[in-house]
């Protein structure tokens, strides 16, 4: 097996690949190549412009993790940050101070803004920077893709009593970072999703992989608008490649996040089954083959395999690469059905 693509949010994601990267290394993948080629199709929806520039949290949060320059307790921004822009900022009186740019992460999102306003799609943006954070570890071995080159940006309905309509909209970031994801999501709406075009290689990175991954990701604001891009979900009903996802949902509930929140918004039952069934068996009109549920939702297997999925429950916790790197073998197992 030479191509691997795998579609991420954020840590989850970052997690995910980093225990796939494990793996192909200690060559403990079954039928996988020492030189297999990993290609990420990332979300770009909770991408967001603020103090005049553009932050990717997850093409960051991948970046950063395969580079080794991620912060491992916050699972975001940079190890050995400083916050001095922040907290100057926050001497000006400058608003929102609820989501902090760390200096070292400001550095990364004044290249990509210069290289933005300098015409660069954000496709060559990500490539440039990753000259800097996955070729010296990964050379040619792992590409990162934005999932379109379009502005996309994930937006929720909460209640509001003080607005006429009883609701008001905010940026994703806002509901996740300032409010937590305290109150409940009326509605997700992604601004420009339906108009995006896929990125550069992100359709060929499906209709050529030997297999494709769906890694313990948001469902509905990683992977769910990643499928939302037109074409995707038309090249993973197509493609050749086995299509194996893996449960965000552990026992009921999310690990880290706000997909319980997000999930219920949808209507979508919280637990492996139910996302394992939104997303569907590609022999009735959804997009994956096979789904890996932890040992705690064994009892769901049954459902799942009527669903017309191939299953297993594995340990889903990712607590080390080698412990991902394991899941990553089920998931590869399950794939050959
Ligand atoms: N998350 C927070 O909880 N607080 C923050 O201030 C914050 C800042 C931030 C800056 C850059 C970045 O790439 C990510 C950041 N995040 C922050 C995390 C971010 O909300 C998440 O990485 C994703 O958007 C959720 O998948």
């Amino acid at each position: 097996m030479q191509n691997i693509t795998v579609l991420s949010g954020g840590m989850g994601g970052a997690r995910f690949l980093q225990g796939l990267l494990h793996g192909i290394a200690a060559r403990t993948l079954p039928g996988v190549s020492p030189d297999a080629v990993v290609t990420v199709v990332a979300n770009t929806a909770d991408d967001l412009w603020i103090h005049g520039l553009k932050v990717c949290p997850d093409l960051d949060t991948v970046m950063y993790t395969l580079g080794d320059g991620i912060d491992p307790d916050r699972g975001w921004g940079r190890r050995d940050e400083t916050w001095s822009v922040k907290a100057e900022l926050a001497s000006y009186g400058v608003e929102p101070t609820w989501f902090g740019l760390g200096d070292r992460d400001v550095a990364t999102h004044l290249v990509r803004t210069q290289m933005l306003d300098a015409g660069y799609p954000l496709s060559q943006v990500t490539e440039a920077l990753c000259r800097r954070w996955l070729r010296p570890a990964h050379g040619e071995a792992v590409r990162l893709l934005p999932m379109t080159d379009d502005r996309v940006e994930t937006h929720v309905a909460i209640a509001d009593a003080d607005s006429p309509s009883g609701r008001r909209v905010v940026h994703f970031q806002e509901y996740w970072v300032r409010l937590r994801a305290e109150v409940p999501a009326e509605a997700v709406v992604v601004v420009g999703l339906d108009e995006a075009t896929p990125g550069p290689g992100v359709i060929d990175a499906i209709t050529d992989a030997d297999l494709v991954l769906l890694p313990p990701s948001n469902p509905v604001v990683s992977i769910g608008t990643i499928l939302g891009v037109p074409r995707v979900r038309e090249a993973l009903v197509a493609t050749r490649a086995p299509v194996v996802g893996v449960s965000p949902i552990i026992g009921g509930s999310h690990v880290r996040g706000m997909a319980n929140q997000l999930l219920t918004s949808l209507g979508v039952e919280v637990s492996a089954a139910g996302v394992g069934l939104h997303y569907g068996a590609r022999s009735s009109g959804g997009v994956i083959d096979g789904w890996l549920v932890d040992d705690a939702d064994a009892g769901d297997l049954e459902r799942l395999s009527a669903g017309g999925l191939s299953c297993r429950a594995v340990p889903l916790l990712m607590t080390d690469p080698a412990a991902t790197a394991a899941m990553a073998a089920a998931a590869i197992d399950v794939s050959r059905g």
